[in-house]
């Protein structure tokens, strides 16, 4: 492998699955989601190459070329999946940066594996950058990887950008490893948050963990200046605008509604994660059955409960947990012929989620903590029609974007997500459309490649040498 690539992403996963096709032979497709379409033009104009897994355990696989994008695949062993990505990544960091809402496993084989893995992906991408090349690293399965880089690669420009929370100091302070993650980031030039208040987060960490010097959120580390910035991502606007003007996509829409009778249409659309408050918002709507605000027939809840991280213990215990609440509500409250909640257990493509989220009349949002949460704004983004309501958490990245026009709620208050689930479906149309408009703006201005834009531009702004700077403030100040 030479060392051509200008541009490099590093990334847990290739922007690709694969798919067997109708000849039984497996080929690899561009998988969907706005990263990945934001970031493939910037691939093919520069001469590209994204470091990936492939997703499948035990599996050497040759660089390959596909969608005009050079694939440089990444093998793990099965051992390997199990203690880095199902182990350090997912039971360790998941829940430590989302606000500890299940306990972190803290164990020294998980974190032995994370560190190899991550060095594996270094070595990758300091085998195919091109001199001087950007590299542009993703989120906390990775975090090791900037100083690893560099130190095998100073001459490289490394941005790195974080899609979950970054906790506050108080909680990251219990990770055994918080010295070598802290440093592994400060590999970066750039590291990007969700939003300003991560970024502070990260800045605070610095000067009372490593006593590093800092002026506002350029924090001085060896030598360098990291810069500490936020960039809240979205979503691919010219996308899903496509899907919303398509006729099947409308076709499919109003089939659903028809199949669901006159009912009032309250969607929850989430990978299946404890971080999502499904249990919280599947309450909440049971109980206005039970206090008699709603009756069977009049309101349904359609629930997509996409399968995710299946072989980690605490998503198989809320698997078993929902579906025990989907039971017992349509048990208690539902009757022949109206169920009140719809679980589906699966995944959907791009056209049955968009004429979703056209069908349905109150989009229900509630995480416990979510960097950002594509599927508000995707759902905004679909709504052309100015119709819909928004229930968003307060505790998602989206909510400091769209807190005026979304009905904000917090949901760990039951009542009060209750009382909002009313007033979002009580909304006249005149109301949903002054909301939705002022929601609108701000997706539409803000989509997935003006935030990918912003970054690399960021990235790539040349610094003042450290010396010409002001003078940071020690940490002790
Ligand atoms: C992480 C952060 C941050 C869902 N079900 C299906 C499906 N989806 C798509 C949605 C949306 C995406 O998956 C989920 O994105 P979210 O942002 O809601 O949540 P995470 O997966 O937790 O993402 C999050 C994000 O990274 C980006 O930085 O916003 O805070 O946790 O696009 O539409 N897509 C398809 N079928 C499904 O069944 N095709």
């Amino acid at each position: 492998m030479s060392r051509g690539s200008e541009f490099v992403v590093v990334a847990n996963r290739l922007p690709v699955d694969r798919k067997v096709g109708a000849d039984g032979i497996p080929r690899w497709r561009r998988s969907p989601g706005g990263l990945v379409s934001a970031i493939a033009p910037v691939m093919r104009n520069r001469k590209g190459t994204w470091i990936g897994w492939t997703g499948a355990p035990d599996e050497e696989i040759e660089p390959f070329e596909e969608d005009g994008m050079s694939l440089h695949p990444i093998a793990q062993s099965a051992e390997e999946v199990e203690l880095y990505y199902e182990g350090f990544s997912n039971a360790t960091l998941w829940p430590l940066y989302h606000d500890v809402v299940a306990t972190p496993v803290y164990d020294r084989a998980m974190w032995d594996a994370y560190v190899r893995v991550n060095r594996r992906f270094a070595e990758a991408a300091a085998e195919v950058a091109s001199d001087g090349a950007i590299v542009w690293v993703q989120d906390y399965q990775l975090q090791l990887v900037p100083r690893m880089l560099r130190e095998l690669r100073p001459d490289l420009r490394i941005g790195f950008f974080l899609h979950i929370p970054f906790p506050p100091l108080e909680l990251f302070w219990q990770l055994p490893w918080r010295r070598q993650i802290l440093e592994g980031l400060l590999g970066a030039d750039l590291v990007g948050f969700q939003l300003p208040g991560a970024a502070a987060n990260f800045v605070r960490l610095c000067r009372r963990l490593l006593e590093a010097r800092y002026v506002k959120q350029d924090v001085y580390w060896d030598d360098r200046l990291v810069r500490a910035r936020a960039f809240p991502i979205s979503v691919d606007v010219g996308e899903l605008d496509e899907l919303v003007g398509s006729p099947e996509v409308q076709e499919r829409a109003q089939e659903i509604r028809n199949d669901l009778g006159d009912a009032t249409v309250l969607l929850g659309v989430d990978r299946l994660d404890y971080t999502k408050g499904i249990t919280q918002r599947l309450q909440a709507f049971g109980e206005l059955f039970e206090d008699g605000h709603l009756k069977p027939g009049q309101a349904v809840f359609v629930q997509i409960a996409t399968p995710s991280r299946e072989r980690v213990e605490q998503y198989q215990l809320l698997r078993e947990e929902i579906e025990q609440q989907v039971g017992r509500i349509n048990g208690e409250y539902g009757e022949l012929g109206f169920p009140v909640i719809h679980y589906m257990h699966s995944s959907y493509d791009r056209p049955e989620l968009t004429a979703l989220y056209l069908a349905a009349d109150v989009m229900v949002v509630t995480p416990l903590r979510d960097g950002m949460n594509l599927v508000a704004k995707e759902y905004v983004a679909c709504r052309k029609d100015l119709r819909g309501a928004l229930v968003l958490s307060e505790f998602t990245g989206a909510a400091a974007e769209l807190k005026r026009g979304a009905f904000q709620v917090n949901p760990y208050d039951i009542d009060g997500l209750k009382g909002t689930l009313l007033s979002a479906l009580a909304a006249e149309p005149a109301e949903q459309a002054r909301r939705m408009r002022v929601m609108r703006r701000r997706v539409i201005e803000n989509d997935v490649d003006r935030w990918a834009r912003t970054f690399l531009s960021e990235l790539e702004r040349p610094e003042r040498s450290v010396q010409a700077r002001p003078a940071p403030v020690s940490a002790e100040g």
